[in-house]
């Protein structure tokens, strides 16, 4: 069933208001209401400045807005009213661009609600672009993401999913299962025609699909890098410059550098930008054997940490002979799952062994730079080494990619009927199993744009954006 329109259908919906624009003092501030009520209120509250407003629909109108008996003029604004269909909503929508002073913008809407709009709840506005069939689900989230994106990466695959490129994509995956469907189903009409011993065909759409799905799932670890950010963590035992080096990449002196061994006990994270993504940056305790129980902790905090990681930079005092505890940290990091980076610092000064002497060296995928972290040299090789992680950044052409949470487990769902499908027929059970799981897997499709969901899921979605929005 499509979710277009059923909200609608209930009840004719209130008009909502809300101040679209971030709390404070501005240029600008702007109301928006939606609902049948809009052009009505329009009329009651703004005063044109010149004859000719006819309301048309998407014109701005110059003039002032009123209080309710008409007595007090509040603010000179600019009204744009967008006729539904054609507006956010999908119903009539109206906006008043204001000055943008928080006593002001709370006036007018106090006026608002004297004439029966109510607050809107978050996402209120986005909830009923939804219903109206103005944008599907993954779109509306996309627009979130947009909002709260962090960096321009994360901004651009918003904007790629707002213009529905993961609506298409699913629309592909959709039409693939639909046909393989049809194939089926048409197989079951004609079982009675097949010998007990022939074994249905699996329809080649199904393969299709399968591999679709894992060429946009295998984007969600990128894109959570674009959308999220990076996390590299500094590692190394004490006194090999970890806190300088925190300070040379974030140009603050947030962590403290002595030459006391030990001296950094807590995490310190920084986030910085760096070519369009946001890496945060964590500092950490030296590794070595604890002096104390706070050291401890401290210590068994880096672990933990270092779980999470996507990149990991050990560090290594070039200026002092290797010593166990570097070959410890060398060691225990040398199978994770994410970018290592080993960086010999203390450049500046001179070499007291060479990189040949480092056990398993050359190992694969791990880069080793040689930086200065008190004087900044190979700082930037360093850079782009940390952010050298996303791979190809094609898939962000046409947005392709999967950046929610919800959306991987959705897709590793359909996938996952596809396989018992693929299974089923292949093993030479009905037909009718394999159809069974294809109806599954479209279902857990349309949880991606919407078609079919919750109700619960979708007040959770939608009342996780701001308001206004
Ligand atoms: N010569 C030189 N000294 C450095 C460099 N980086 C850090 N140091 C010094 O090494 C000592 C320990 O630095 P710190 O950043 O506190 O190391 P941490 O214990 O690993 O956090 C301090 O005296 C720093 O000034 C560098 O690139 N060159
Ligand atoms: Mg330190």
């Amino acid at each position: 069933m499509n979710r277009k329109g059923t909200r609608a259908n209930v009840q004719a919906p209130d008009t909502i208001a809300a101040i679209a624009t971030p709390f404070g003092r501005a240029g600008l501030g702007v109301i928006r209401v939606s609902g049948p009520m809009a052009p009505e209120l329009g009329r009651l509250l703004f005063r044109p400045a010149h004859q000719n407003c006819n309301w048309q629909s998407h014109h701005l109108y110059h003039g002032d807005i009123v209080t309710v008996d008409g007595t007090t003029i509040l603010d000179e604004v600019l009204v744009t009213l967008m006729r539904k269909p054609s507006s956010f909503t999908g119903e009539d929508v109206l906006e008043i661009s204001c000055h943008g002073n928080p006593l002001i913008l709370q006036t007018i809407l106090e006026q608002l609600m004297t004439l029966g709009c109510r607050p809107a709840r978050p996402g209120e506005f986005s909830e009923r672009a939804f219903f109206n069939g103005r944008m599907d689900l993954s779109q509306a989230e996309a627009l979130a993401a947009m909002i709260s994106a962090q960096s321009a990466k994360a901004y651009q695959i918003g904007l790629a999913q707002l213009k529905g490129s993961l609506g298409r994509k699913i629309g592909e995956l959709r039409t693939l299962l639909i046909d393989a469907l049809a194939g089926l189903e048409a197989a079951i009409d004609f079982t009675d025609d097949v010998s007990e011993h022939e074994t249905p065909v699996t329809p080649p759409q199904i393969h299709a699909a399968i591999y679709g799905m894992n060429l946009l799932l295998s984007t969600y670890r990128q894109a959570r890098l674009f959308t999220e950010g990076i996390q590299a963590v500094i590692t190394g035992k004490p006194n090999v410059g970890k806190s300088s080096l925190l300070n040379s990449l974030t140009g603050r002196k947030k962590a403290i550098v002595t030459d006391i061994p030990g001296t950094t006990r807590d995490l310190i994270t920084e986030t910085i930008t760096l070519g369009g993504l946001c890496v945060h940056l964590t500092d950490t305790a030296g590794i070595r054997k604890p002096q104390d129980a706070i050291e401890k902790e401290g210590i068994d905090l880096v672990w933990e940490h270092l779980e999470q990681a996507d990149v990991i930079v050990i560090l290594l005092d070039g200026s002092k002979p290797l010593t166990e505890e570097d070959q410890h940290i060398l060691k225990q990091n040398k199978n994770r799952d994410c970018k290592i980076l080993i960086a010999v610092n203390k450049s500046d000064l001179p070499a007291a062994w060479r990189p040949d002497q480092l056990p398993d060296y050359p190992l694969s995928g791990v880069n080793l730079l040689k930086i200065s972290a008190k004087f900044g040299d190979g700082l930037d090789t360093l850079r782009e080494a940390l952010t050298d992680l996303t791979g190809s950044h094609d898939m962000l052409s046409d947005g392709g990619m999967i950046t929610q949470l919800r959306h991987k487990l959705a897709l590793e769902k359909a996938q996952a009927n596809l396989t018992t499908a693929q299974e089923s027929l292949t093993t030479g059970h009905s037909p009718e199993f394999a159809a069974f799981e294809l109806r599954c897997a479209l279902e857990a499709l349309d949880e991606i744009t919407g078609q079919k969901i919750h109700d619960d899921v979708l007040h959770k979605i939608f009342s996780s954006f701001c308001i206004g929005k």
